[in-house]
């Protein structure tokens, strides 16, 4: 990922090439599969391994112990003899149950079972890889191609009751870019799913959830969906255009309707100042988030900040010329670039100050009208003190200049769900 991590695999790196330079070092994830230039462009960085790692890295041991070429290697990025960067093709994407089971008996897994919203002792899981929509800002189709393999009802309940029955699972959340995919497949899982008795969270699209019979959406509930997080983007259907999105705000609508009537919480991510015209697109997503609450209070709400990524068909070609990215991982590292990729200060030249300001404090505003469910540790005079605070703001729909509620979540620090670990 971009962001912290890749400032820690930076340093780790400069270590290893000053302590062991004959050492041969692999990048590999979203941040070098998205910007390989970038990453190869660092000197203690020889190969990129971009997209998905498992067969790519066997097959560069391999290489690397003389029994094959560099070249012959589907999904790697290097450096050839001449310090030049060579990119091979693309590696056709194998889904999950092409590989072997997690090895968990080699893993302090009771470590990883960690206390959320959802349970004492939540898990993780892949239920399927990729995603085959072109989101213009989304970072899956630009590391993995647009293609979603998933992994069988069967084999994705037997590793969950395995965690269940070995280590005491209680909850899960899975990592899948797009949970629901097709309406057959879901129903196989969620009938699988429920004597497991967990209680779980994914994410979804609303174009597809939205055409889902009220059969599959009580099956969904049943099976322990506690919470779903929702790409709604934008509450303008031209700035869901310009974003390849393929939803339309109706549908979110329809999602916060029959998440209510179902009794699974929404959350719905918003990706607000589209270049395009970011005024116009902030003030109707504002409009907008204000009537998803009118019909479903319990939906949470994420701002976030529209942030290109260079990539064939994204928004990028609005904004060339009008942003440079950097070109080496020491410069994504600096504050400015790693407030960009943690879409917290965009620094984007299309953005008025006073329209980012704006989307801040409006953030500041409704994460303190209704503070997260998600912070199991905030006691509740914690959530009562925000909430009176920010009432008539929202009622007034005063936003400038919110000290009085940036002192108070200094102080209390509610956990800001997607951005920081679990
Ligand atoms: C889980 C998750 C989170 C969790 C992380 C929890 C944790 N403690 O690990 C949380 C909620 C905290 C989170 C936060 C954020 N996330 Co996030 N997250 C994900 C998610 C859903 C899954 C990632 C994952 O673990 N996958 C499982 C691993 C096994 O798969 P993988 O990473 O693809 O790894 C494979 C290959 O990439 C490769 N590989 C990976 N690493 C390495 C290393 C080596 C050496 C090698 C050889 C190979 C290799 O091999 C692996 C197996 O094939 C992805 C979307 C997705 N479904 O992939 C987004 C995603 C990674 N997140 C994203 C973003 C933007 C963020 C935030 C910046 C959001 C925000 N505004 O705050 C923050 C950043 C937080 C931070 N500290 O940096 C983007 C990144 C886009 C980009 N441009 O790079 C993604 C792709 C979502 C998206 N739709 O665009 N995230």
């Amino acid at each position: 990922m971009p962001g912290p991590q890749m400032a820690a695999a930076m340093e780790a790196s400069r270590n290893i090439r000053e302590q062991r330079p004959q050492v041969k070092i692999a990048w590999g994830g979203y941040f070098p599969s998205i910007y390989p230039d970038a990453a190869l462009n660092a000197k203690y960085v020889d190969f990129v391994i971009r997209g998905q790692g498992e067969d790519t890295l066997l097959e560069l041991v391999e290489a690397l112990r003389g029994a094959r070429s560099f070249d012959s290697i589907l999904g790697l990025s290097y450096k050839d003899q001449f310090g030049l960067h060579r990119s091979n093709s693309e590696r056709p994407m194998r889904g999950p149950d092409n590989f072997p089971w997690s090895p968990f008996h080699r893993l302090p897994v009771k470590k990883y079972l960690r206390p959320s919203f959802f349970g004492k002792r939540t898990a993780v899981h892949h239920a399927s890889i990729g995603c085959p929509f072109n989101c213009s800002f989304c970072g899956v189709h630009a590391a993995y191609g647009r293609d979603e393999k998933m992994e069988s009802p069967q084999r994705t309940v037997a590793i969950l009751r395995h965690l269940v029955e070995e280590y005491g699972a209680d909850s899960v959340q899975f990592y899948d870019m797009n949970f629901f995919l097709r309406e057959d497949h879901a129903m196989e899982l969620l009938e699988l799913l429920a004597p497991l008795k967990l209680r779980w969270w994914c994410e979804a699209r609303v174009d597809i959830m939205s055409r889902y019979s009220d059969a599959t959406m009580s099956a969904v509930k049943r099976a322990g969906c506690a919470m779903i997080f929702f790409g709604a983007e934008s509450g303008s259907d031209w700035a869901l255009k310009e974003m390849q999105k393929g939803i339309t705000t109706e549908q979110t609508l329809t999602m916060a309707r029959r998440t209510r009537q179902f009794g699974i919480i929404p959350e719905f991510s918003f990706v607000v100042g589209n270049p395009k015209d970011p005024e116009r697109d902030t003030r109707e997503t504002l409009a907008f988030i204000r009537k998803i609450k009118r019909i479903n209070p319990d939906s949470e709400i994420i701002v976030q900040h529209y942030t290109p990524t260079p990539q064939p068909g994204s928004m990028y070609g609005e904004v060339e010329g009008k942003i440079r990215f950097p070109d080496s991982p020491s410069e994504w590292a600096t504050k400015k670039w790693m407030d960009f990729t943690l879409r917290i200060d965009t620094s984007a030249p299309w953005l008025k100050t006073k329209t980012k300001k704006l989307i801040d404090n409006f953030e500041l505003v409704v994460a303190s009208r209704w503070p997260t469910v998600q912070d199991i540790r905030a006691p509740r005079w914690s959530r009562m003190l925000l909430q009176t605070l920010s009432a008539w703001r929202y009622a007034m729909r005063f936003y400038s200049w919110p000290v009085e509620l940036e002192l108070a979540n200094r102080f209390i620090q509610l956990r800001k769900p997607k951005r920081e670990s679990l």
